[in-house]
Parts: C-alpha cells; structure tokens; sequence
C-alpha cells in the first residue's frame, strides 16, 4: 500500500507531552518538515527552552542542547561559531526569549548571527500555570493579571517583530500563525526559509509563530483558535518584517 502520510525523520517516536489541542505539536512538525526537505538531520542541533517546550530534546531527533531560560540564543551563537558547518536552531516561547532572554535575543539579532530561531508566541507562560507574559494582550487576564492586563501599570506587550526589524543586522523576520490549515501552509513555508537562510550563510532568521494555550487561556482548543484570529492576530499582524537580501537584491 502506498503511504500518504508518514511522521518526519527528524522526530523521534517519543509521544508529545503537550496538552490537547496546543499547537506546539504543530510548530514541532513544521520545524522537521524542514530539516527533513532540506537533507541536514545529521547537521543539526536544535536548542531547547525552558517552557512547555522544555522537552523538545526528546522529540527532535537531531542534536540538542538544553539551554537555561532565555539563554538559547547565546548557545546557539556558541554552537554555530564552534562547529559553522552544523544547522542551529533555538526553540522558545515567549516568556523565554522576550522575558527572562530578551537581552540575547537582541544581542545575536544585531550580531546577525547565522542561526534559526523559532519564537513562540502563545501570549502566557504556558508551563509555569499561566501568569503573564511579555506579550500578553492588553486587558488578558491571567493568573497574575486577574482583571486584566493592565497597560498603565505594567506596559504594552512587547512586538518582537516590530522591535528586532528596528535593527540594522538580521536577515530574516516574520510571523506566521497555525490557528488554520492556510497559516499552517504559510509557517511551513517561512520555517523553510529561516533555516535555508543560514545554510547559505546569510545570518539571523526569526520566524514568531502566533499559537495557542487553551489550557492557560481556560478555552477548548476551538475557542482557543477562534480567539488567535479574533484578538491575537489583531495585535500582532502576520507577514513579512524583514527580507535583507531581497531587499538589497531590488
Ligand atoms: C532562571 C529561571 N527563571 C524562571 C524559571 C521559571 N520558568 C520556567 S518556564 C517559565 C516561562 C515559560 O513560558 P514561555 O517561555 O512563554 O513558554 P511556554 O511554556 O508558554 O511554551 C518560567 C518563568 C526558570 N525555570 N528559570
Ligand atoms: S500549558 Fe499551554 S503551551 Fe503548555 S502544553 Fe499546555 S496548552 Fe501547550
């Protein structure tokens, strides 16, 4: 019988511990979609985070390295520039890379250091039990914001896109969604890219994935979607933020 559909050789047999309906399962199967397509399995080490990701070392069956929280970038910075023929790429939540990591997160961004990373953003911290996040929405409630993220007392959520295309160095900026099967299309795509990127050594490639914490949220993981286009997407916008080399390429 010919097989339609089969699991990616860049994950491992291990069943995801991830709660029903999170989409980082998704993001996980995009993200070795891409190392698979692109023939670099036996290239590559991934990051892992501190988050509900924390586990990814057991799915990715490349490489990898367990990073403290919020440091994967700068261990990313160390692998690449120790062995520049592997692929590395970081995986991080929100919490990891535009909380406790912000500081390495810009830092290799304007080093355009020649990595992969995968950001995403499900606007709470998912594994800690739902307090709130850099980029938590204004008026979410949460465990720490019970009435509501207030933007007075503890600012606006932070736009990571917006903010690291405000530099001059990285190559590659976008944000993607898989609250659908056409978003999911478009994070394979631009997931793609990011690590195409660096195998021809073009630099720094952010790929923000909006996702979903029905958990945390308190919603069925259908509200949970419903509510990443409703008010997620709103607030951070999908496409394209940063393309150097097309652009110097005009
Ligand atoms: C130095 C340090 N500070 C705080 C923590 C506690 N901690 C673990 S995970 C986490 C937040 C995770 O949230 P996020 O990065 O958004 O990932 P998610 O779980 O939502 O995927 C925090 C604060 C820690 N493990 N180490
Ligand atoms: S707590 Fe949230 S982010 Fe973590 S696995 Fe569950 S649904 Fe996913």
């Amino acid at each position: 019988m010919a097989v339609v559909f089969s699991k990616p050789k860049a994950l491992t047999d291990a069943p995801l511990h991830y709660c029903p309906g999170c989409t980082h399962g998704i993001i996980h199967r995009l993200v070795a979609e891409a190392i698979d397509s692109l023939g670099i399995l036996d290239r590559t080490v991934g990051v892992a985070p501190v988050g509900c990701a924390v586990m990814s070392y057991d799915y990715f069956s490349c490489d990898m390295v367990e990073a403290a929280h919020g440091r994967a970038p700068a261990v990313a910075t160390g692998l690449k520039r120790a062995m520049p023929d592997r692929i590395i790429f970081t995986y991080q939540g929100d919490g990891d890379l535009a909380s406790i990591g912000m500081a390495e997160t810009v830092h290799a961004a304007t080093r355009n250091e020649n990595i992969t990373v995968i950001f995403v953003n499900n606007a709470i911290y998912g594994m800690t039990g739902g307090q709130m996040a850099p980029t938590s929405l204004p008026g979410q409630v949460t465990q720490t914001s019970p009435y509501g993220r207030d933007v007075k007392t503890v600012g606006y959520p932070i736009k990571v896109c917006e903010l690291l295309s405000g530099l001059d160095a990285p190559e590659y900026i976008e944000r993607v969604a898989v609250n659908n099967v056409k978003n999911v299309m478009k994070a394979k795509k631009a997931i793609k890219k990011a690590f195409q990127n660096q195998i021809e050594g073009k630099g720094f490639s952010l790929i923000e994935v909006v996702s979903s914490c029905p958990t945390n949220w308190g919603m069925t993981p259908q509200k949970a979607l419903d509510w990443v286009e409703s008010d997620m997407i709103p607030y951070y916008p999908l496409g394209v933020y940063r393309d150097k080399s097309a652009k110097e390429a005009e």
